[in-house]
């Protein structure tokens, strides 16, 4: 073990403030209009952290151009037409305006490229729940950038541990498309940057939504193993992808691996579910540098999730992760229990510090 690992006292974060101000209004969930599950309040996470623990929470500014690694986890067309589509809202002279996909690109005969205003938005986008407003271009590359800046810092210092507080989230976000709050990949793009300078990552997503995004951009791919730990989408979203028998492709056979926990799952459960699949698994592959996309909707006072764990057992994941014994990259996903969800986080990063 180096030095770093015992002197490691502070969790240095990457965050900027616009990601306060990113609030959709509304979400168009099966039929209905509801409030957004994705609030400005969410950001209170950011508060309470800052405020109540200012030794352990070391602030540092994300000064990294993120967009060479949007571009290698995203279509450059994709990247595109966010930045046109928030522009043109900007330009609106309807306040407080969003796009709302609706129509969708489902197939050959159903994709001619042009996304001009909100009819055309659904290009770009796999659910109703994730509309487009004027700074979400912003947003999403300030929460991009968060991650790749925590990353670089990282690297260049040879550091044990860093956390970028993302938010809009990114695990949802595909080559092109958006869906699931999450427009731009932020793990993806920390783990671009990563390997401008190491052989192979594992990206660890512990939110309780399977995180389709990240699968899918590195299915065909060896250099990024992709674990997820997270709800049977047979019952919760995405619904469509997160099943065990996505193993990967190609070069990628073998380096995707999907663990679905059961429905009120508890600690000791949860943690059997570390011990004996994942730790195996980055055992075996044995990357350079892992990268944890932590969602927080997995803690039993989750509005949107249906899993039981506490306090307790993200200290316990954060011993854990400290155990794997690897530089590492935390990155903020979801968690909607806004009253708490600074709790839930920091338990997890004393978890980690605790252990050393
Ligand atoms: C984003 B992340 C609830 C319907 C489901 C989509 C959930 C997106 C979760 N209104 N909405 O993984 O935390
Ligand atoms: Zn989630």
């Amino acid at each position: 073990m180096s030095t770093q690992e015992y002197t490691q006292q502070t969790i240095t974060t990457f965050y900027q403030e616009p990601l306060k101000s990113y609030s959709p209004p509304k979400e168009y969930n099966f039929g209905e209009l509801i409030p957004h599950a994705d609030q400005g309040s969410r950001a209170s996470l950011i508060e309470s952290l800052f405020k109540e623990y200012p030794d352990i929470y070391t602030l540092l500014n994300p000064d990294i151009d993120p967009r060479t690694y949007l571009l290698k986890a995203h279509a450059p067309e994709y990247v595109q037409a966010l930045e046109s589509c928030s522009q043109k809202l900007q330009e609106s002279t309807t306040e407080n305006a969003w796009f709302y996909p609706s129509v969708f690109r489902v197939n050959r005969e159903f994709n001619r490229q042009h996304v001009q205003s909100n009819k055309h938005v659904g290009y770009y986008a796999f659910d109703t729940f994730t509309p487009v407003g004027e700074e979400t271009f912003n947003q999403a590359f300030r929460s991009a950038q968060s991650a790749v800046s925590a990353m670089d810092w990282l690297i260049q210092r040879n550091q044990q541990f860093a956390y970028a507080l993302c938010r809009p989230s990114g695990h949802h976000a595909c080559r092109d498309f958006f869906g699931g709050y999450c427009f731009f990949n932020n793990a993806a793009c920390a783990a671009e940057r990563a390997l401008e300078n190491v052989k192979k990552v594992a990206i660890l997503d512990l939110d309780y939504h399977h995180g389709n995004g990240t699968q899918s951009i590195y299915y065909e791919r060896n250099d990024v193993l992709v674990i997820n730990i997270h709800a049977d989408p047979a019952h919760v979203f995405p619904y469509f992808a997160g099943f065990e028998d996505e193993i990967g492709t190609g070069q990628g056979t073998g380096f995707n691996l999907n663990i679905i926990a059961e429905k009120n799952i508890e600690t000791k459960a949860y943690l059997t579910l570390l011990e004996d699949k994942v730790r195996p698994a980055l055992t075996q592959y044995n990357p350079e540098i892992l990268i944890v996309p932590l969602g927080v909707d997995t803690a039993a006072t989750d509005p949107l999730g249906d899993f039981n764990l506490t306090e307790d057992s993200f200290n316990a994941i954060g011993q854990f992760i400290k155990s794997i014994n690897k530089p590492t990259l935390t990155i903020q996903e979801g968690g909607y229990d806004v009253e708490s969800i600074s709790k839930y986080v920091h338990a997890y990063m004393t978890g980690y510090l605790q252990s050393q």
